[in-house]
């Protein structure tokens, strides 16, 4: 195919009947692979019309978007690949603040929200210079189907080649200031290819068995725009959209559905559900986990009670999936708790040690990769990229771990990866990645505070919960309540912390480091594990 834009293999994958069904919603619509072509064709011809030029430095021009998941927003999504433009996903619950730092950082042409949100994001949008701001709802409303309503149902895909920007995703950073990683269509392209095939949706499809993903996940970040809508878009899969993840929702569809992705804290809310029992799954061939570590125990509990045994993988958004446990195979018993699998087919996944020599089985250090599949760089900090990236090409994730001594997978020896920390500062809640530094320096605004630390601690539901702990100038006039009250409206809720302890000092090293490993262990149970 010469067209390396991502659409363009969309596009050659789509069944032969496109009458058939793509994606359903919760309240029982069910869109037509034909739907989903000709609107993303007509989103495409109403954005081609706007006539945006590329910036100075050659990018195209960028379209983000902050809005609730619906079928019309992944059709967005495909459209902006199509009309040749990048896309740049933002989670819904990104406060003013968040956003204003966006599109301040992404300059793009076009800028989408809810109908909700307008008033109040409109006049910060044309603030930031951005040309057009449009709206998309829930319920197919919005000025965005409005203006794309007189184009064609045909749109020739925009010509684009593998290096060409697609999207970009941002990724919060240890200073505090989000990073915009930028990802081709060669990419996207390349992971989604290696997924169809590593996780059995090819052979499904050979064999003439239609897959039905359950897509819960929301559509801004890796997982369930990439991940998740990639593997069914390429497979011809219908995809059963959920607004928002309910156990009680989910367990509904189950019987109806084939594969299944979500981040550990779906599965641990799955368990908490009586009615989730091995009948609920009879029809289900996977189940995925991704975007932060499964428990072992979670593992295990979901194997006793549905006979099915999670694939755990790993992934970045600087370089979408990585490794994962195999799908082939005596799958059971190869898919491993607590490791994340293999290196994927074309990724090179190494373990290297502080000299920068590569790791022996069962030694740890910091996990390397290089492939296709990873990111150009961020967005305008060629510095940070460069800092990110070895003299050889690999890519720093930031992720240390440890190969484990070679076992049988599909037949064939493998080493499995295992992940046991992070060389960087970061808190992962329920599958969302937040950085201290950043809170800290909006706590520290407060001019009642004096300095704070905040920490990851283990948490039932979430995983980890964010927590501070926070020095006041004078401890009588601010506490607890008064800064989650601070915070919250300022940046998204899964930031803000779920306890906060104002303290006379915070404890440092000798060399005056604050010591948080002792406030981890010092405030360890304060969220009881359930
Ligand atoms: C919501 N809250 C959270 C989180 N989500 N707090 C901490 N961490 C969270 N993840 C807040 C809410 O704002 C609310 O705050 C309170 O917690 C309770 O809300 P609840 O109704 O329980 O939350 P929910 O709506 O059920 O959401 C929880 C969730 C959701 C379903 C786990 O966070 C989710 O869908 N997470 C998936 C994230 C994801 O897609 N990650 C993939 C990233 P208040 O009461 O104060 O209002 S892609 C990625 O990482 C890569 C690259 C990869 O490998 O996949």
């Amino acid at each position: 195919m010469k067209n390396k834009n991502f659409y363009a293999l969309v596009e050659s994958r789509l069944p032969r009947d496109l009458n058939g069904a793509c994606i359903e919603t919760q309240d029982g619509l069910i869109y037509s692979w034909r739907d989903l072509h000709f609107a993303s064709a007509r989103i495409a011809g109403w954005l081609a019309s706007l006539n945006l030029p590329p910036s100075a430095d050659g990018a195209p021009p960028r379209v983000a978007v902050q809005v609730e998941k619906s079928p019309e927003a992944l059709m967005l999504y495909l459209a902006t690949l199509r009309a040749g433009l990048a896309y740049v996903p933002l989670n819904t619950a990104y406060q003013r603040a968040e956003i204003d730092y966006f599109l301040r950082d992404a300059q793009p042409a076009v800028f989408v929200c809810s109908p909700q949100r307008s008033a109040d994001l409109r006049p910060l949008a044309l603030a930031a210079g951005v040309a057009h701001v449009m709206t998309l709802g829930e319920q197919r409303d919005g000025t965005l189907l409005e203006a794309a309503a007189p184009f064609a149902d045909g749109f020739a895909t925009a010509q684009r080649r593998a290096d060409d920007l697609a999207a970009i995703l941002y990724t919060s950073g240890t200073t505090g200031r989000s990073k915009g990683a930028m990802l081709s269509h060669g990419n996207l392209a390349s992971n989604a290819l290696v997924l169809d095939d590593f996780w059995g949706f090819k052979e499904e499809r050979e064999a003439g068995d239609q897959d039905v993903l359950l897509h819960a996940l929301p559509l801004f970040h890796v997982h369930g725009l990439f991940v998740a809508s990639h593997a069914a878009l390429l497979a011809g899969a219908r995809m059963l959209f959920m607004s928002r993840f309910d156990p009680k929702a989910v367990i509904e569809r189950l019987p109806r559905c084939t594969v299944f992705m979500g981040v550990p804290t779906y599965y641990v809310r799955l368990l908490a559900e009586e009615k989730f029992d091995r009948h609920v799954c009879r029809n289900m061939r996977l189940f995925i986990s991704g975007s932060a570590p499964l428990l072992t125990e979670t593992f295990t509990d979901f194997q006793r009670r549905s006979g099915q045994t999670i694939l755990e993988r790993y992934g970045m958004s600087e370089t979408l999936m990585l490794t994962s446990n195999p799908y082939f195979g005596i799958a059971p018993r190869e898919r491993i708790a607590g490791t994340v699998g293999v290196p994927l087919p074309g990724v090179a996944v190494r373990v290297v040690n502080e000299e920068g020599s590569m790791c022996l089985a069962g030694e740890i250090g910091g996990v390397q990769v290089k492939g296709p599949n990873v990111f150009a760089g961020y967005w305008q900090m060629p510095e940070k990229t460069a800092e990110e990236f070895t003299p050889d090409g690999f890519f720093r994730t930031g992720d240390v771990g440890h190969f484990g001594a070679a076992v049988l997978s599909a037949g064939k020896p493998a080493h499995y990866l295992t992940l046991v920390g992070r060389s960087k500062d970061l808190i992962i809640s329920g599958g969302y990645n937040v950085y201290p530094k950043e809170i800290e320096s909006y706590i520290d605004r407060m001019p009642q505070v004096e300095e704070s630390a905040v920490i990851g601690l283990p948490h039932g539901d979430f995983g980890e919960a964010v927590a501070a702990v926070v020095v006041a100038r004078d401890p009588a006039l601010i506490d607890e309540e008064a800064i989650i009250a601070f915070l919250k409206g300022q940046i998204a809720n899964f930031k803000v912390p779920k306890r906060v302890w104002v303290v006379s000092e915070l404890p440092r090293n000798a060399m005056g480091k604050v010591q948080k490993n002792a406030l981890r262990e010092r405030y360890a149970d304060a969220f009881k594990i359930a």
